[in-house]
């Protein structure tokens, strides 16, 4: 008989319609490769150099308002520009290129440079929960843009070039692949099942547990069956919603209680500010495609301690993703944390 907990397996990812390998054997094998250097951990309130502080100038010269909440502006280096010839120049099938428009943005949780997700009250997230929505529904409502992807990089490990509380939304003419495979796996199940892929996939794992991480009553946090980051998690509305816009007044606010949640869990594993990539998934532009079901993936980096993280290099680059530790006892860590964070304490 296979056991999870110990024979090398491969684990199914229904969302992404791939694969990935799990060598849970292989946890106790000696670690000799680099050292991360743990993050300083201690910031101003202010910071008078920072380009996202309110009253500062920004790199090109505008100057931030003395905003008390959260303050959007379109990024002064876009990486996708509204006014882009959307036709294609490809000399050859082989050589295809097609032209991308967009717009950039970038969203200031807070006035405050020294906090972040975890430390922030409940009710200043949902003020960033209302913004999101507030983004959302206006890029969405752009003609000739097909996607939005919000998403926050955190930590200086994850390429994060300020350590202001912010986050970023790009949205384009085309939609990513990323995004692409999942609405193509979403949309198979929803024509097989009549509900939507998570929403089944929620339900199953609140039945069995162990790999919740915490919920509230209107959104779950959990390592998924098929994580290949260690502690990757997803964060599953309980209602099935196409995109962040049509969750009700409770459940925004239910979505800044486990953001706040999750995030105090992961700082606490390691008692650092926790380094991620975070963002959401929500339906594309076009007819509302009930399969959708809005979530959101932590991506976290590190693996056994603050200056231990994993690579996707070598056989994952070459061949498929692959983890040591189960998402079951990553799962497992992550519940054993305090939902106090460690500074507060
Ligand atoms: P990251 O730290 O996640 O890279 O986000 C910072 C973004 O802020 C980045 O995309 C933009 C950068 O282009 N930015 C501005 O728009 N104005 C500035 O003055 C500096 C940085
Ligand atoms: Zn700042």
């Amino acid at each position: 008989m296979l056991d999870l907990r110990s024979h090398p397996h491969r684990r199914y990812n229904p969302l992404a319609g791939e694969w990935l390998l799990v060598s849970p054997h292989r946890t106790q094998r000696p670690w000799q490769g680099q050292v991360e250097k743990v993050p300083a951990e201690t910031r101003p309130a202010y910071d008078p150099k920072c380009y996202l502080c309110p009253g500062n100038e920004r790199a090109g010269g505008r100057r931030n308002p003395q905003y008390e909440k959260t303050f959007v502006f379109t990024n002064d280096f876009s990486a996708l520009l509204a006014d882009t010839p959307d036709s294609g120049a490809s000399p050859h099938e082989l050589l295809r290129a097609e032209g991308v428009r967009g717009i950039c943005r970038v969203i200031c949780f807070s006035p405050r440079h020294d906090l972040t997700m975890a430390e922030m009250d409940v009710g200043d997230l949902e003020a960033v929960v209302r913004t999101w929505v507030e983004e959302f529904e206006s890029l969405m409502g752009r003609p000739f843009l097909r996607y939005v992807q919000i998403f926050e990089n955190r930590g200086e490990m994850m390429g994060c070039s300020n350590p202001h509380p912010h986050c970023q939304i790009w949205a384009s003419s085309a939609v990513p692949d990323e995004v692409a495979r999942e609405e193509r796996m979403q949309t198979e199940y929803w024509r097989g099942h009549g509900r939507t892929l998570l929403g089944d996939y929620l339900e199953l794992e609140l039945r069995l547990g162990e790999r919740i991480v915490c919920a509230n009553e209107h959104f779950a946090a959990l390592v998924p069956w098929w994580a290949v980051w260690p502690f990757e998690t997803m964060v599953v509305s309980r209602r099935a919603v196409t995109g962040i816009d049509e969750l009700t007044g409770e459940e925004r606010a239910g979505l800044a209680d486990i953001l706040k949640r999750i995030t105090t869990r992961y700082d606490n594993l390691f008692e650092i500010s926790f380094p991620y990539s975070f963002g959401f998934h929500q339906r594309t532009a076009g007819e509302r495609n009930p399969a959708w079901h809005l979530h959101a993936h932590f991506y976290p980096p590190l693996l056994r301690s603050a200056t231990v993280r994993k690579f996707l290099v070598g056989y994952e680059m070459l061949a498929m993703p692959q983890r040591d530790i189960t998402a079951e006892t990553a799962a497992a860590r992550l519940r054993e944390q305090s939902e106090v964070h460690y500074r507060k304490r």
